[in-house]
């Protein structure tokens, strides 16, 4: 059955006509151009080729747009390149696992369901800032393993900890991340051996034979900070949106809920809450037919990728229960995301949620939040999305 279109909960792909022309697309970005590669298979062909496509450039200049102006150190292990990426990666991979595990997805229920219980006994609630930041900081804490309390602290920072409203890259708000990171890892520091957070695990960890800096465990934990927090506020914000326009495919859920775990993988195909996410060239390249120079950026454009008919069939429609699904929304190769069994903690605990307690949800009013790429226009999330709820 196709989507039903509602203006708020469709979310149209501006790649379509340049994706089957060249396949990649040149845009600014504050003087240091970005080819943007959209089809899916030269994203993942790129995104294998890490010795071609480093990530391990200056620390963020592969971030678009660049965030070379605001920040010198380098995030963890996502700004590196093999083999100190392997080694870094091995030192976190497991504890970014912890959210498969039975006690972590009971603790995650209970918190999601005492969130909706909040929304639902106030009838009617704004979706971003009342309901998924605070759930994105609160489920951050047992990411971190640290009292639940923190969370109220960064739901003050507001839904991206580099950007704000009027300044896309706020070095102010930067700097208030890394005050507070340096005084949580004075803190750890005062009994590294008995902590249970991840800055005491950072603390103990061992990378190829000695500990880490105090600037490396702040790398992983800006990674952990940021990386996680306006993609997981838009896809959470986004879901309500898309039941609030598509009641039928939430009642499918509450009957069957077997198909949560495709809808978790088809709804962040579709959303892809990250655009793109950038690499430098090492030597001279060529990409879909276009070179690549030396030094100079491209792009893996995720959401392009999510939406090429050569692959998804009816790539613009939410379903549900399709099966091969080989979305590129959590990246792709060495560098795919670490936040991802968490974030897809998050999704499928909500959608159980919604599922089983929510009849209704109706959209009042609302504000896109919509990026502008060169000449392409894409809703990525909203800025503001009122809603009633029973
Ligand atoms: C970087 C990035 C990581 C960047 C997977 O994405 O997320 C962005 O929101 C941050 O601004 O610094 O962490």
């Amino acid at each position: 059955m196709p989507t039903k279109k509602c203006p708020f909960s469709d979310f149209p792909d501006p790649f379509a006509a340049a994706r089957e022309a060249e396949g990649i697309q040149e845009i600014d970005d504050q003087g240091d151009p970005v080819k943007m590669v959209l089809g899916h298979r030269n994203v993942r062909k790129s995104a294998h080729d890490w010795k071609t496509f480093q990530s391990g450039a200056r620390p963020g200049r592969i971030v678009v747009p660049s965030e070379v102006n605001i920040r010198d150190i380098r995030q963890i292990p996502f700004e590196t390149d093999p083999p100190e990426h392997t080694a870094y990666r091995a030192l976190v991979e497991a504890w970014f696992r912890r959210p498969l595990e039975e006690a972590y997805e009971a603790a995650l229920t209970e918190l999601i369901n005492s969130e909706l219980d909040r929304a639902l006994n106030a009838g009617a609630m704004e979706v971003v800032h009342d309901f998924a930041l605070p759930l994105q900081s609160r489920a951050l804490t047992l990411l971190l393993n640290c009292p639940r309390q923190e969370a109220e602290h960064w739901i003050g920072w507001g839904t991206h900890v580099f950007r704000s409203d009027d300044d896309p890259l706020d070095s102010g708000k930067a700097n208030q991340l890394y005050d507070y990171l340096d005084a949580e890892i004075a803190r750890a520091g005062k009994d590294p051996e008995n902590g249970t957070d991840l800055y005491a695990h950072l603390l103990r960890a061992e990378y190829n034979g000695r500990k880490l800096t105090i600037e490396e465990i702040k790398g992983v934990m800006i990674l952990t900070f940021a990386g996680g927090r306006d993609t997981v506020i838009n896809a959470v914000t986004n879901t309500l949106a898309y039941f609030a326009g598509n009641p039928e495919d939430l009642a499918r859920l509450k009957e069957n809920p077997d198909l949560t775990t495709r809808a978790v993988e088809e709804l962040v195909r579709y959303f892809s809450p990250l655009t793109h996410m950038g690499r430098v060239a090492t030597k001279d390249a060529e990409v879909s037919g276009c070179p690549v120079a030396a030094n100079t950026r491209i792009s893996l454009a995720w959401a392009a990728a999510n939406r090429d008919p050569g692959v998804f069939e009816n790539p613009n429609e939410v379903v549900i229960e399709r099966k091969a699904n080989p979305h590129l929304g959590f990246g792709f190769g060495i560098h795919k995301c670490l936040g991802a069994p968490h974030a897809r903690q998050v999704l499928k605990v909500l959608i159980n949620a919604l599922a089983r307690r929510v009849n209704k949800i109706e959209v009042t009013n609302y504000e896109d939040n919509t990026e502008q790429w060169g000449e392409f226009e894409r809703k990525v999330g909203f800025h503001r999305l009122q809603i009633q709820i029973t």
